[in-house]
């Protein structure tokens, strides 16, 4: 078994419990390692309005809260090299 970007494990799986309301939620396609979660949390947080965003590996889940266009974020990700399920 190997990742697909032989980068070492990141942990970063300690936040629990629920989101607040107002997160704009995306179902992110083609994670497959800690590296990936991260290169789209990093794409996530680069689009302008964005406060904060968090990606689940486990959920293949995205929460981003903040101003931002849902469509934005797609872009973002799919600039990341990941896509995002309708
Ligand atoms: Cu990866």
């Amino acid at each position: 078994m190997s990742g697909c970007c032989g980068d070492s494990a990141h942990e970063h799986q300690s936040h629990g419990g629920a989101h607040p309301g107002g997160g704009i939620v995306l179902q992110i396609e083609g994670m497959t390692c800690s590296h990936c979660q991260m290169r789209v949390e990093k794409a996530l947080k680069s689009v302008p309005g964005v406060e904060s965003a968090h990606v689940d590996l486990a959920k293949k889940q995205a929460v981003v809260t903040g101003i931002a266009d849902r469509s934005a974020l797609v872009t973002a990700v799919e600039e990341a090299g990941y896509s995002v399920a309708a």
